[in-house]
């Protein structure tokens, strides 16, 4: 550490949050918790909310319990099931911001559109969308992971002569009950769209150019006994949060995610495989449906009725390769052609884009884009060497899959906070070190090569040059590692 004063309190830092999403509320709640005043957040969108801002297809929901997908410090008695619908957890994230008073402190429709660092001045120089600017001592980059759409490059998408439109840009114009819709898609957004378009269309397509493995979950809705419940006893909602299984779940899911061929993955590998023989009744269709990958390898799809649905006689799964579409519908490679009303994209997103297209410059006119060149990648997915006082919630490298992203903000925002004591006790920069920074990337993408994400499928979770972009360890590891920074490993700089 090359620290030397750094006792006198610095209270004036300066703090600004970019996204007004699940993390960025957290950030600003953590720090007018702790007294801090002068924060603001910067939001493109007009609302809060994120990907529950962002995502309004019907169907759509969380599929992490809706307890465990909850602020710790707002537990939330009035959920209406295990797994929450999309439109109550936006409102949840209302509720809270309005609750802990971070409200007046978003700035809506303020795109961050560059963040430079003045290496005199210490200190990030701030543009707008709308060619204001603002200066901050620390920037928090919240801004989210999948909310770039990824529109297929289809030929003749643009001559169809219905509606469509991608599943994160939902179009309330189209008329669905009774129509003919194709859905593209068998991601999470795509399967949730088809399970609930299901019972309202004529006739729906779900376009599947690889199929996927169906966890079967539980559900059920809270009744108002159990609402009532949870809010005389809030210890039954921890019960939920904080229970042995719970946990024991999430690091045994992890286990099969590091070592695929463990006897951990072989226990999910079971209850796919079980879910999808004994659930398909026609024999073509459960072929169809068979995937020729390790499960999670792709996130794994947690559904409840996504089988009953797809055996409906109102549904096709094309499994065909599209060729082009043209006004009447989709035209696939063998002739066919799925006449259509609306189309929709449940194609994903382009995930490796984080805080981009802002434009951010670090210390020494180095730019992101450059420093991300072959990935973008970041010192225990929160700190980049080079760009001080910077700290993304929720940035690359960081876990993911089918785990919930409020416990891993959370606890990054906690490795965060020791971080930024060092500047409020007057230290003017934090940044990681390079030679950590490195050592901390090839044991990364060693160790993730060997994960589940690697063994042989795509998925949004590979980079460019096919690595996955994720934590390679155990949870344990993820949680011990945010619970200390090593301070050895920054450079701090007084
Ligand atoms: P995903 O999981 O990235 O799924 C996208 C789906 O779209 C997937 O089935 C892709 O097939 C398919 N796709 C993409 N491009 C095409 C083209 N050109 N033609 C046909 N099919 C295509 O996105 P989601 O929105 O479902 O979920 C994203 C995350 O949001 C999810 O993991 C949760 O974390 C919440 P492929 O598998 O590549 O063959």
């Amino acid at each position: 550490m090359e620290s030397s004063n750094t006792t006198a309190r610095n209270a004036n830092l300066r703090y600004v949050i970019i996204g007004a999403g699940m993390a960025g509320l957290l950030a600003a709640i953590k720090l007018k918790e702790r007294g801090e005043t002068n924060f603001i957040v910067y939001e493109k969108g007009d609302s809060i909310g994120g990907t529950w801002r962002e995502n309004r297809y019907p169907g759509l929901t969380c599929d992490v319990p809706a307890h465990a997908y909850t602020y710790s410090f707002a537990p939330n008695p009035d959920w209406s099931a295990f797994y929450a619908p999309g439109p109550e957890i936006k409102a949840y994230f209302e509720k809270v911001a309005n609750d802990f008073g971070v409200m007046n402190s978003i700035r809506f429709n303020r795109e961050v559109t560059g963040c430079r660092f003045d290496d005199a001045a210490n200190r990030w120089d701030i543009t707008l969308v709308d060619g204001t600017t603002d200066t901050a001592d620390v920037v928090i980059a919240a801004s989210g992971v999948l909310h770039h759409p990824n529109v297929p490059d289809i030929a003749g998408l643009e001559s169809f002569a219905g509606k469509a439109f991608h599943s994160a840009r939902w179009d309330d114009t189209a008329e669905l009950d009774g129509a003919r819709v194709g859905v593209v898609g068998t991601g999470s957004t795509g399967v949730q769209i088809v399970t609930a378009l299901q019972p309202r269309t004529a006739h729906l397509v779900h376009f599947q150019r690889s199929p996927q493995w169906i966890m079967p979950v539980p559900f059920f809705e809270y009744s108002e006994e159990d609402r009532a419940a949870f809010r005389a006893n809030p210890s039954l909602i921890d019960q939920i949060r904080y229970s042995e299984e719970y946990w024991e779940n999430i690091y045994r899911f992890n286990r099969a995610l590091v070592d695929p061929h463990g006897p951990d993955m072989q226990a999910i590998q079971n209850v796919v495989l079980n879910n999808l023989e004994t659930s398909v009744k026609d024999p073509v269709l459960r072929e169809k449906l068979r995937p020729n990958y390790i499960a999670a390898c792709k996130r794994l799809i947690y559904s409840w009725c996504y089988y009953d649905h797809v055996q409906q006689p109102n549904v096709t799964v094309e499994t065909g390769r599209i060729d082009h579409i043209e006004p009447a519908g989709v035209r696939m490679q063998d002739g066919t052609l799925h006449e259509l009303d609306v189309l929709v994209l449940a194609t994903g997103f382009k995930a490796d884009r984080f805080i981009r297209p802002t434009v951010v410059t670090g210390r020494g006119g180095v730019s992101l884009d450059d420093a991300w060149s072959v990935r973008p990648s970041a010192y225990y997915a929160m700190t980049i060497p080079d760009f001080p006082n910077f700290f993304m919630l929720n940035g690359p490298t960081g876990p993911v899959g089918n785990f919930s992203l409020i416990d891993i903000a959370e606890r990054q925002w906690g490795y965060i906070e020791q971080l930024l004591e060092h500047l409020r006790h007057g230290a003017k920069q934090v940044a990681p070190k390079k030679e950590a920074f490195l050592d901390y990337e090839e044991r990364r993408i060693e160790a993730a090569k060997k994960t589940v994400f690697g063994s042989g499928c795509t998925s949004w979770y590979l980079d460019a040059e096919g690595v996955p972009a994720s934590w390679p360890w155990s949870y344990e590891a993820f949680a011990e590692a945010m619970s200390k920074p090593k301070f050895e490993d920054y450079t701090i700089l007084s």
